[in-house]
Formats: C-alpha cells, sequence, structure tokens
C-alpha cells in the first residue's frame, strides 16, 4: 500500500514539474518598459527618420527671407508652380512628410484664409482663385506622404499683432487649416516672436512675453481637438521639440526624454534642447531642421551655394544617425519649382544612402551574448542581426557588461555601423563601445553614448571576422533590436 501511495506521488510530482517546464516554454513577457516610454504615434513619427520643408511665399518674389509684412500680393505669382513635383522630388529622396509654409512672420497666406486679405487671393496667381495649401496637401495625400504646415505665430502684417485680438485672429487660421484640408500630420510653430514690422501700417515695434502671450496651452489643446493625431513642434513640444541649431545637428549624446517645464517657445536653452535629458519626464522626439541652400527661402544668388550630397550625408550621420529626425528644406523658386542644383544634390544624396546601407554585412553572421533573459529564444543575439525592428535581444536583469559578439561568416571591411534599440520600451543605453577582433585580441573602433531609436556611426575601414558590441552602462535591463555593419558607398567620400 505505502509503495503504492510513493509511485503514485512519484507520478505526481513528474506531472507537476513536466507541465511547470511546459510553462516555462510558453513565451515568455517582453522586458519592463521604462517610466518613459513613447506613444505609439510618436514611435511611427520616429520611424519617418527624414522629412522635408517647404518654404514658399511673398518672400520668394522679394529675395527676402523675412518679410516685413507690407509686401504687395500682386508680386506673388510663381510662373510653373507645381506641388507634385515638390512632392515627387521629396519623396524620391526618401522623405515620408513635407511641411509647407502656410505662413511665415510676414503674414502672407498661402490659402485665401477668410480672416484677411493678406493672402494668395489678392495675388494675380490664378487670378485671386489658387489655393496653394489644397493643392499641396491633395498631392502628398495622392504620393502617399503625410503633410504637415507652418503657420508663424509672428505675423508683422497684422495691425493686431501683439494685443489679445491677435489670438482669435491667430486661433481662427489654425481652425482654417485644421478643418478644411483633411488629416495634417504635423504642426510647426516657430519660435522667432515680436520684433518691427508693418502692422497694419503702424510700422514700429512690437514685443511680446513669449511665456504667456500666446497661451499655448489653450493653442494646443485646440489643435488637438481638430487634429487628435497630429504633431505639435515647437521649441517646447508637446511632440517633437527643434534639436536647438539651424545647421540640422543633434548631439552626440541624444536623449528623446525631456523636461519640457523648462522649455519657452522662443527662448530655450539650446544647449539643452541638443542634448534631451536622461532624467527627462518626456518623450519628445528630437527634430533637426536645416535648409539645403544657406537660406530658408529660394534666392538666385544661391543657386551655386546648394549644399553638396556629400554635406547633406555628413548632416544625415548628424541627425538620422542620432536619434533624431532630419527636417530638410528645399524651397521652391519663382516659378514655383524645386531648382535643379537641388534635385540633382537630393538624387545624389539618396544615392549615396542606398548603395551604402543596401548590404548589411552581419547578414548570414551568427550571433552570442555572455546572456541573454530566461535562455530564451525571444530574447536570443540572434535577434540583434535579423533585420527586424520588432525583435530584440535582452539580458537578464543588472548584467553589467552586455556583451554582443557578432561571428562573421567571412573576413569583411566595414565603416559604418548600426544599432537599434527598441524604444517601445524606453531608450535605455548610457554608455558603449564597438570592438574588432584584431591580431592581438579585441580592439575597440568606437566609444559612444546614447543610441536611442537609431545610431549611425562612421569610423575608418576596418576588417575583421569578429565584432563586439559592449554594453557598458545602461539605466534599466539591456535590449538591442538591430546591429548592422556597412561599408560607404564610394560616392560619399568625395571630399565636402
Ligand atoms: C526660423 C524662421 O525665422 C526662419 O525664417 C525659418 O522659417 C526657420 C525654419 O525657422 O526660426
Amino acid at each position: 500500500m505505502k509503495k503504492h501511495i510513493l509511485k503514485n506521488l512519484t507520478l505526481l510530482i513528474i506531472v507537476i514539474t513536466g507541465f511547470s517546464c511546459n510553462q516555462k516554454q510558453e513565451i515568455p513577457s517582453d522586458i519592463s518598459p521604462n517610466k518613459v516610454i513613447p506613444s505609439d504615434k510618436l514611435l511611427a513619427y520616429q520611424q519617418m527618420e527624414l522629412i522635408g520643408f517647404i518654404h514658399f511665399t511673398i518672400n520668394t518674389f522679394t529675395g527676402k527671407e523675412w518679410g516685413y509684412g507690407d509686401e504687395k500680393p500682386d508680386i506673388f505669382n510663381p510662373s510653373q508652380l507645381n506641388v507634385e513635383q515638390w512632392v515627387e522630388t521629396a519623396k524620391a529622396a526618401g522623405m515620408k512628410e513635407l511641411i509647407l509654409t502656410a505662413k511665415h512672420h510676414d503674414g502672407f497666406c498661402l490659402w485665401p484664409s477668410q480672416y484677411t486679405e493678406h493672402s494668395i487671393k489678392n495675388s494675380p496667381y490664378k487670378n485671386g482663385n489658387g489655393d496653394i495649401v489644397k493643392d499641396f496637401v491633395e498631392a502628398c495625400r495622392k504620393h502617399g506622404i503625410k503633410a504637415g504646415l507652418y503657420l508663424s505665430p509672428w505675423d508683422r502684417n497684422h495691425k493686431d499683432y501683439g494685443k489679445p485680438e491677435y489670438l482669435l485672429y491667430y486661433q481662427n487660421q489654425l481652425r482654417e487649416l485644421l478643418t478644411q484640408y483633411g488629416e495634417i500630420n504635423e504642426i510647426w510653430f516657430d519660435g522667432a516672436n515680436g520684433g518691427d514690422g508693418y502692422y497694419g501700417g503702424a510700422n514700429e515695434i512690437r514685443k511680446i512675453d513669449s511665456k504667456t502671450y500666446y497661451k499655448w496651452q489653450n493653442v494646443f489643446a485646440l489643435v488637438k481637438e481638430l487634429q487628435p493625431d497630429i504633431k505639435i513642434f515647437s521649441d517646447a513640444g508637446p511632440d517633437v521639440h527643434w534639436i536647438g541649431n539651424e545647421n540640422g545637428f543633434a548631439g552626440t549624446s541624444f536623449w528623446s526624454t525631456i523636461n519640457s517645464d523648462s522649455l519657452v517657445i522662443g527662448n530655450s536653452n539650446t544647449k539643452y534642447l541638443n542634448s534631451g535629458d536622461p532624467k527627462g519626464k518626456k518623450w519628445i522626439v528630437g527634430q533637426c531642421d536645416v535648409s539645403i541652400r544657406p537660406g530658408w527661402f529660394y534666392h538666385q544668388a544661391e543657386d551655386s551655394l546648394v549644399k553638396t550630397s556629400q554635406k547633406l550625408i555628413d548632416i544625415y550621420y548628424k541627425s538620422v544617425g542620432r536619434n533624431a529626425i532630419l527636417l530638410l528644406n528645399l524651397p521652391p523658386d519663382k516659378r514655383g519649382l524645386i531648382h535643379e542644383n537641388d534635385v540633382i544634390a537630393l538624387q545624389d544624396f539618396k544615392e549615396i544612402i542606398d548603395e551604402t546601407f543596401a548590404v548589411n554585412l552581419t547578414d548570414g553572421a551568427s550571433a552570442i551574448a555572455n546572456n541573454y533573459r530566461l535562455n530564451h529564444k525571444k530574447f536570443a543575439p540572434e535577434n540583434a542581426v535579423d533585420n527586424d525592428n520588432e525583435t530584440y535581444w535582452a539580458t537578464d536583469d543588472s548584467i553589467s557588461p552586455s556583451e554582443l559578439i557578432i561571428q562573421l561568416s567571412d573576413k569583411i571591411e566595414f565603416d559604418r555601423i548600426l544599432i537599434q534599440e527598441p524604444i517601445k520600451f524606453g531608450q535605455r543605453i548610457i554608455k558603449f563601445n564597438v570592438d574588432i577582433q584584431g591580431e592581438k585580441g579585441w580592439e575597440t573602433v568606437f566609444e559612444g553614448t546614447t543610441i536611442g531609436y537609431k545610431r549611425l556611426i562612421r569610423i575608418d575601414p576596418v576588417s575583421t571576422t569578429k565584432v563586439r558590441l559592449r554594453i557598458i552602462k545602461a539605466n534599466n535591463t539591456v535590449a538591442i533590436s538591430n546591429f548592422g555593419l556597412f561599408k560607404s558607398s564610394e560616392k560619399e567620400n568625395n571630399s565636402l
């Protein structure tokens, strides 16, 4: 009898152990997220990587960068305006969104606003029947890229600028733009604010308090009420923030987290904007704006000063390659077309990117790590070299340093490195090294800090069969979604 009980007990234990083993085979849950993570809409925004700006207005015809506000609408008359050429040029360069200056500081409106006479409706263009905002948004939609709009808060034409009455005007214009043209993906609030201007004939200096005048929280609330999925750009976010310079560079350490309390539109600490903040309580995507020419608007004298494709690539590595968005300005000329020189530079730029990143030299490589979470394939090191953003290598908690070693099938030469974190769980990496196996052991080829959504690294060409990513410091369990090695296009190496 006793024997029988013992046998049954043993069986039970086997069944229970077997059951719990099976339990272990079940897919474990993801690593736990950081306190600050991006919303799905910001994740999608970040994945656009490269977007474009269109600066086009009455300035295109006066040669000014900042119109005074007294320009006559009858000088606005592009002879061959073709918004599809803008969109096709941008799309061919890999841009996923275009933002148009619906109104710049001079107050001239590219749509027939019912609240002002200072607009396209009083220009000779299409005998006053044109609506460039409409044509632009429709062309973006037709070609499958997102549309964004710039509505300058500063208005040097409007008689009420600087007074409370202007706020109603500004909000009415926002209402027009955000209700009459379907989905708008981004609204761009510039920081240049107040100074001299025409102001309905007053011709005076008007200063505003950038902290209080616009009542930004009301403006943001209105924007979100009208377009719930829109991303609001400004020095202070709330969704996308300025990078602190107009050269297109994010800091070498760049956090998507930041504290926005101290940020004021038009009056922020540019160094802080350029680095983000590892202790930041908000996730706000960094955006690097820069023009393909010296000016934001087209000037014939700058036809020979279009940035070379090599210069554009340098900017790309310092923006997209540093966990930020690149917003590259393409100003149409007096014809209403993006100039041939700009188109050529962009084509070359795209060719260099395509050639460089066409072949990931880690394809077919095997990956091992000093640790992977629960020893489960969901977190296996191979996930970092499968070219899939959704899968990731992760360690058990508190493993430091964490090492990922890529064993290449052959000796290869590379000079570009790509690393990505699965940022849906937050931004974690604080310090890392990339090493290669040389004749005398591991040699460090790069020492870095942040990674984030995407880090692109340029080094002098090296050859090896083994590469190591060593995460030295992180604010949470280490996770890497992609690690890639590339050889740069020869075209990139022509002098800047
Ligand atoms: C600046 C403006 O003053 C420039 O004219 C341009 O629009 C640039 C993108 O933002 O602050």
